[in-house]
């Protein structure tokens, strides 16, 4: 996929200035260093990206103030892609094209650099919007963020991960499990940018109806990336789960199956969209962007 779809050339900018803010004394110390290094190093974005598109679909109009909280998303993102990438977790040498935080900074400051992005993300989404009469979006959004990234989302996700034995896999804890390590933050990310627009429990109702497939795809382009791509197009190793005798979506059903099964969790995403009508265009086009991306 050549040119990134218009969410991104729309959203990606302003993520990316705001992140730039955040990190504007980044030379200051050692943890400011190696957490910037980690955040302003070449990601997508796909989860601000997310919750600044369903915003924007829900009526919201302040994006600026908005950048900030879908930003902290962002950070507790890329506090996980740290800690993941270490030795005592996946043990990865590079991430987003360069050398992963651990072996530029040591494992010591690679640790408290994402212990420190996950805190500041969080402090980010509990302050804005900013405003007394905002109080009650900043809870609820905070709730969605703190259940997808504990001990009933992306921790535990990644616990089971770690933990079992391949053959304690099946087709449904394998899904399960990936539902909850990366699924459950981009389903955060869809609802918050409609519980900082206002949104309806029924359209809230419908986004989840949303998330739910288009985590599969996003985890099942991931699996099929690793079996078929170069770590020029990646900017990571590919290759790791094959060689690591890992179950993975693609062991598990075959790169064939995979691929067919990946057109079907898409096509069952975009139908869910059907409600919105044509005003969710841009969130058919990140979700086709999801599966077929080729990094
Ligand atoms: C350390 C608690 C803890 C959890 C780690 C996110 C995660 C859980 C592990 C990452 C391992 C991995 C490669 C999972 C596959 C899906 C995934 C999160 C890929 C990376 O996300 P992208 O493609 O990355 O959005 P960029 O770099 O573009 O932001």
């Amino acid at each position: 996929m050549e040119k990134l779809p218009r969410p991104f050339e729309k959203y990606v900018p302003i993520i990316e200035d705001t992140l730039a803010e955040i990190f504007v004394d980044k030379d200051d110390n050692i943890l400011e260093k190696s957490m910037a290094y980690s955040v302003l190093s070449k990601g997508k974005r796909i989860r601000p990206v997310l919750a600044l598109t369903t915003y924007e679909l829900c009526g919201g109009r302040d994006l600026k103030e908005i950048s900030k909280c879908a930003s902290g998303i962002e950070l507790i993102h890329a506090y996980s892609l740290i800690h993941d990438d270490l030795p005592a977790m996946d043990n990865d040498d590079f991430r987003r094209g360069v050398p992963t935080n651990h072996k530029v900074f040591g494992e010591a400051i690679a640790i408290l650099a994402g212990d420190s992005l996950q805190t500041l993300g969080i402090e980010l989404i509990a302050n804005h919007p900013e405003g007394s009469s905002f109080i009650r979006k900043r809870m609820r959004s905070l709730r969605q963020v703190l259940n997808a990234i504990g001990r009933k989302g992306m921790a535990l996700g990644q616990a089971q991960d770690i933990s079992k034995k391949d053959d304690e896999f099946d087709e449904k804890s394998l899904l399960e499990m990936h539902q909850l390590k990366t699924g459950k933050l981009l389903e955060a990310s869809i609802v918050c940018g409609a519980i900082w627009a206002n949104a309806d429990s029924k359209t809230l109702k419908t986004l989840k109806t949303f998330a739910k497939p288009l985590g599969i795809s996003f985890q099942l382009s991931d699996d099929i990336l690793d079996e078929v791509s170069t770590i020029e197009k990646l900017g990571k190793t590919p290759g790791k789960d094959k060689r690591d005798n890992k179950k993975t979506l693609v062991s598990l059903w075959g790169l064939e199956k995979a691929k067919v099964n990946l057109e079907n969790y898409l096509s069952l995403a975009l139908r869910s969209l059907a409600p919105f009508g044509d005003k969710a265009q841009d969130l058919r086009d990140i979700a086709r962007f999801i599966a077929k991306r080729d990094f």
